[in-house]
């Protein structure tokens, strides 16, 4: 029986407000799952794939106004503007659930409430954190099975007293008497909301993603790093995965990228260098706290992954499509005759024939995707052959690196090190990609997305540079992961990528790896350390010393440009940006100076 008071009291005013027809406590079984993609195949939201290609998976398509996170719509309330800052939207907390008590009113009618209790983290781990998630989408219930821990256990583990972050979602669709639904119920009013001091997130009118499947992008990043903020650790946007060497050592990395960059793809790869190991603990979010020895371990808050399809092929990332052979859930692809998926980019060859998207024909030669260009897979970290034997320990694998990135065609360097704490939390602060989609502004733009915490910081970035900065002057340095940034996007004088990328990033590893045993294989630049000639090992590839010095190769007027952005950028944060932020960037001036 659950006896905890203030799980109870919540869902009873809860119930009270959405008026829903019935209540469903999940308890996380195979049965449950079965039966609710069962209902949700009868209702025309999922169609069953083809069992020999793709046994226990699903096909879902939604509503083509609900295909993405809505940023606009997606709000932090803390009693404070400020502490929101300029990276969120903010509204008076208490103007907001007045505004929200309003839609949730009887938003469930018709439907059932579904309860789930989720661990974000291996269930018991110090790291790890509970969720309770209300909501009216069976989707919703089916994807968090996959994505997080769900079920009786986690309420054993909450106990009497235990405390949990309660997620309220709705699709905003009530049903009224004998009133038919559809096959994606949604709203055309979304609020994303967030109240960081009460920890509490009410997301209205979509079924979608991080806007539905509220312990990822909500809890796991938005009130995480609040949470992290508060109790000194850290709530990143990070993938995390093992580098073994050819003897037989291992160590953890972390890496941070913008979106486009490829970050499942670097948590899955394949090592091109022989006897080197790359293993997967997480592709998207990494919690981090000190152990007792006074390093940094990480856990992968998630249990599966919610990768973006188009792109990811036997090519680009084999690991992912086994990992999504089976007991995986597929958003916004296309179905072939077959009942198997496509989307652009998983073969050379395109089907004869699809369902796309939209569910209207599509024939090669159409001049238009045939899968959503952020259409998902939804699959279970388990089923990945590259996964860690460490990735669910409830102590959490040491951080020996963390590594920043972005897509940058120029300037920035494949591979430098930061020359300390302080340093590399300046090169996180300095994050930027250039967008390859029509979305988010003019292709070849560049974005800054500090930290690529931008969409996912709970609270003000230049406070968040601080908290990095203090975590670093409370630690013992020695101890403290060593900093870098990557770059595996710099292009020739014809547009054309210089690295390889892919299994090849393994010799950016290695370097970073020798770095890490304390190898003097660097030499200064302006930026940091960057790999002394010949030290970035290039065997078997097509690369003449000119690539390999393309790759680092740094100009005034491109030095100069950068700090002017990255200046003119800090300046939104007006007085609450730390001030060695302001040092480190004005050292960076003086160095590109005497370029
Ligand atoms: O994921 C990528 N990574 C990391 C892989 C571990 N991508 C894809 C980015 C979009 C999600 C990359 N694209 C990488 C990379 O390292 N590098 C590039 C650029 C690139 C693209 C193609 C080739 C080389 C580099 N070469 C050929 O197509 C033959
Ligand atoms: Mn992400």
């Amino acid at each position: 029986m659950v006896n905890n008071a203030k799980l109870l009291n919540w869902i009873d005013e809860m119930v009270h407000l959405c008026q829903p027809d019935t209540i469903h406590w999940c308890d996380g079984s195979e049965e449950e799952f079965n039966h609710m993609a069962n209902q949700l195949v009868k209702r025309g939201s999922f169609i069953r794939l083809n069992p020999e290609k793709h046994p226990n998976s699903y096909f879902a398509i939604t509503d083509p106004t609900d295909v993405a996170r809505v940023e606009d719509r997606t709000y932090i309330c803390s009693l404070k503007q400020e502490d929101a800052g300029p990276n969120n939207n903010w509204l008076d907390p208490k103007e907001m659930k007045e505004t929200l008590r309003g839609l949730f009113t009887g938003c469930m009618k018709g439907r059932t409430m579904y309860i789930i209790p989720f661990s974000m983290g291996p269930l018991g781990s110090p790291i790890s954190q509970i969720g309770i998630e209300l909501t009216d989408s069976p989707y919703v219930v089916c994807n968090m099975k996959i994505m997080t821990r769900i079920g009786e256990k986690v309420l054993d583990s909450l106990g009497e007293t235990g405390d949990f972050v309660p997620c309220l979602h709705t699709v905003g669709s009530p049903l009224e008497d004998g009133q038919q639904d559809v096959a994606w119920p949604c709203s055309k009013t979304k609020y994303i909301v967030h109240f960081p001091e009460e920890r509490a997130i009410w997301s209205y009118g979509s079924g979608y993603g991080g806007n539905a499947l509220l312990g990822k992008k909500c809890f796991a990043l938005r009130i995480a790093s609040v949470m992290a903020r508060d109790e000194g650790w850290l709530a990143e946007h990070m993938l995390i995965v093992g580098v073994t060497n050819p003897e037989g050592e291992k160590k953890y990395i972390a890496a941070a990228f913008p979106s486009a960059c490829g970050k499942t793809n670097l948590a899955m790869m394949l090592p091109t260098l022989p006897g080197w190991k790359v293993e997967t603990v997480g592709d998207d979010i990494a919690w981090m706290k000190f152990g007792k020895d006074g390093r940094l371990y990480a856990i992968n808050p998630e249990a599966g992954f919610f990768g973006v399809a188009p792109g990811t092929s036997m090519k680009t990332n084999p690991n992912a499509l086994i990992a999504a052979s089976k007991n995986t859930i597929f958003t916004n692809v296309a179905l072939s005759d077959e009942h198997d998926v496509w989307w652009e980019g998983l073969t050379d060859e395109q089907p004869k024939h699809l369902m796309d998207w939209l569910r209207r024909d599509w024939k090669p030669g159409f001049h238009r995707p045939a899968a959503h260009p952020n259409s998902r897979f939804t699959a279970p970290a388990n089923q990945c052959p590259s996964i860690d034997p460490a990735w669910e320990n409830p102590e959490g694998v040491p951080i020996s690196a963390i590594l920043f990135g972005g897509r940058r065609a120029s300037f920035i360097p494949l591979v430098y090190e930061a020359h300390n704490w302080q340093h590399g939390t300046f090169l996180g602060a300095s994050v930027a990609s250039e967008m390859t989609a029509a979305a988010f502004g003019a292709i070849g733009q560049l974005r800054h997305d500090p930290f690529a915490m931008l969409p996912f910081c709970g609270y003000n970035m230049a406070d968040y540079m601080k908290h990095w900065l203090e975590t670093g002057k409370k630690a013992d340095e020695s101890k403290l992961p060593k900093i870098f940034f990557v770059n595996w996007f710099r292009k020739d004088e014809n547009g054309k990528f210089i690295w390889p990328g892919y299994g090849d990033n393994i010799r950016v590893l290695k370097w970073i790896f020798e770095r890490l045993d304390g190898k003097n294989n660097y030499t200064e630049s302006a930026l940091g350390h960057i790999p002394a000639e010949g030290a970035v090992d290039i065997t078997g590839l097509n690369l003449t010393n000119d690539d390999m010095k393309k790759l680092f190769a740094l100009t005034k007027e491109e030095g100069l440009n950068e700090v002017k952005s990255l200046r003119e950028y800090f300046e939104r944060f007006g007085a609450r940006l730390p001030k060695e932020i302001t040092e480190e960037l004005n050292a960076l001036e003086e160095r590109v100076n005497k370029l």
